[in-house]
C-alpha cells in the first residue's frame, strides 16, 4: 500500500497537542457533568446529591451541553490535523504503538458517536433506533477509556512539544498554525455561546442556534411533551374535567381521592423553581401547589420513604417518576396547580404536576393522576 502524500505543514504535533489539550478539558468536563445527569436521573441509593441546591442540575446540564457543543469543532479540526497518521505504514512499530493505535478506535468512534447523538438529541432529531440515554451513557465510558489510554500514550510527546518553542510552519494556503487554532477556538466558543441563551435569560438574545427559546411557550415556559402528544388533551377538553378530576393516593390498604378544590384548600406553598431539561434548556417559574410532605401529613400517612408519582398519560417514557426521602421531606417538592399565579396551562401539566428542586426535567411529571405510597 502506498501512503497518500500530505502536503500541509499544519498536520503537525504542536497543533495536535494544543487541540488535544482543549479537547481533553472539554471531554472531561462533559463526562463529569454527564455522570451527574445520569445519576440524577437514575437516583441510585448511594447518590449524594439531593434537592439542594435547587438550581444545581440546571448548571451541570447547561455545562454538559455547552462543553459537548464546544468539542464538535475541536474534534473535527483535530481529526483533520492528525489524519495523515492514520495512513502510517506499517500500522504498528511496536506493541506499545499498536496498543496506542487500537485505543483510537474507542476514542474516535466513541467521541463521534457521543457528539452526533448528543447534538441530535438536543435538536430532537433522533433518526436512530436505539434508546438515546443508554447508548450515550455506554459510549461515554468507552470514549473516556480510550481517552485515558491516549493521554497516557501521548504524554511524553505532548510535554516535549510544549517545552520547546513553537517551530515556524510555512503558511499553507496562507493559513498559519495560529490561524487554524484560532478559528477552531472561535468556532468552539461560538457554538455554546449561540446556545447558552436557552438557559441563561440575559443571554437569550445570543441564542440564535438554540433549539429552544426559554421564553416561548404557554405561560412563558417552553414545552417538550405536549398534551396532545401525551394523549391527555381529550381528557382535559372533556367538559366533566376538571370537576371530575381526582388525585388518587394509594397506600396499599386504601385509596384516597382528592379533587382540585380539596388540594387548594390545603396549605399552599409558592416557590420559584426551574424546569431544567436534559436537552440543555432551562427556565424558571413561580409555582404554587401543595407540598408533598404537607399532603402526606394531611392524610396521616406517617413516615413515607418513597412515593411514585404517576401521570394520567398512558404511554410514554416519562409518565411516572419516583420521589425519594430527601425530596419528600423538602418543603419545595410541590404538586403544583398554579404557574405564575394562574392555573397551570394544560401543556404544563394541568390540573396537577410535580415540580421539585434540583431535578432533571424528565422527572417533573405532568398531568399527575396518582400517588403510590409503598
Ligand atoms: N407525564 C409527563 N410529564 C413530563 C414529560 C412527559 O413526557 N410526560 N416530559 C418531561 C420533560 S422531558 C420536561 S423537560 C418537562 C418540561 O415541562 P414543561 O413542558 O412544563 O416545560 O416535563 C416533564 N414532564
Ligand atoms: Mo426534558
Amino acid at each position: 500500500m502506498r501512503a497518500p502524500t500530505f502536503t500541509s505543514p499544519l498536520h503537525d504535533e504542536r497543533a495536535a497537542t494544543l487541540l488535544g489539550i482543549a479537547l481533553g478539558v472539554a471531554f472531561t468536563t462533559c463526562f463529569a457533568t454527564g455522570l451527574v445527569s445520569h445519576f440524577a436521573y437514575e437516583q441510585p441509593g448511594w447518590w449524594p446529591l439531593g434537592p439542594r441546591p435547587a438550581g444545581l442540575y440546571r448548571v451541570t446540564q447547561g455545562v454538559h451541553v455547552a462543553t459537548g457543543l464546544a468539542a464538535v469543532p475541536l474534534l473535527l479540526v483535530k481529526l483533520w490535523v492528525v489524519y495523515p497518521s492514520f495512513w502510517t505504514w506499517p500500522p504498528a512499530r511496536s506493541v506499545r504503538h499498536a496498543f496506542e493505535r487500537i485505543s483510537l478506535v474507542p476514542l474516535v468512534g466513541g467521541s463521534l458517536f457521543l457528539l452526533f447523538s448528543g447534538v441530535g438529541n438536543i435538536l430532537r432529531w433522533r433518526p436512530w433506533g436505539f434508546f438515546f440515554t443508554e447508548a450515550h451513557y455506554a459510549a461515554a465510558w468507552i470514549a473516556i477509556g480510550g481517552l485515558l489510554v491516549h493521554v497516557g500514550a501521548k504524554w511524553a510527546t505532548a510535554t516535549d512539544v510544549l517545552r520547546h518553542p513553537a517551530p515556524d510552519v510555512p503558511p499553507s494556503l496562507h493559513v498559519s498554525r495560529r490561524q487554524l487554532l484560532g478559528s477552531a477556538a472561535l468556532a468552539s466558543a461560538a457554538l455554546p455561546a449561540a446556545t447558552v441563551g436557552q438557559t441563561i435569560r440575559p443571554l437569550s438574545f445570543l441564542a440564535v442556534l438554540a433549539p429552544r427559546d426559554p421564553r416561548v411557550g404557554p405561560q412563558g415556559l417552553p414545552v417538550n411533551r405536549t398534551a396532545a402528544g401525551a394523549g391527555v388533551a381529550a381528557l382535559v377538553r372533556d367538559g366533566r374535567f376538571p370537576e371530575r378530576y381526582r388525585l388518587e393516593v394509594e397506600d396499599g390498604r386504601r385509596t384516597v381521592r382528592l379533587g382540585l378544590a380539596d388540594l387548594r384548600a390545603m396549605r399552599p406553598t409558592t416557590a420559584s423553581l426551574p424546569i431544567a431539561c436534559v436537552e440543555g434548556w432551562s427556565a424558571t417559574g413561580i409555582w404554587t401547589g401543595v407540598a408533598v410532605r404537607d399532603l402526606l401529613r394531611e392524610l396521616g400517612a406517617g413516615d413515607v420513604g418513597r412515593v411514585e408519582v404517576v401521570s394520567l398519560e398512558e404511554r410514554g417514557l416519562y409518565k411516572r417518576s419516583r420521589l425519594t426521602r430527601s425530596w419528600i421531606d423538602d418543603p419545595h417538592t410541590l404538586l403544583a396547580y398554579d404557574l405564575g399565579g394562574e392555573p397551570l396551562h394544560v401543556e404544563h401539566g394541568f390540573p396537577l404536576r410535580l415540580i421539585a428542586p434540583n431535578r432533571p426535567g424528565v422527572l417533573q411529571t405532568k398531568w399527575v393522576g396518582r400517588l403510590v405510597l409503598p
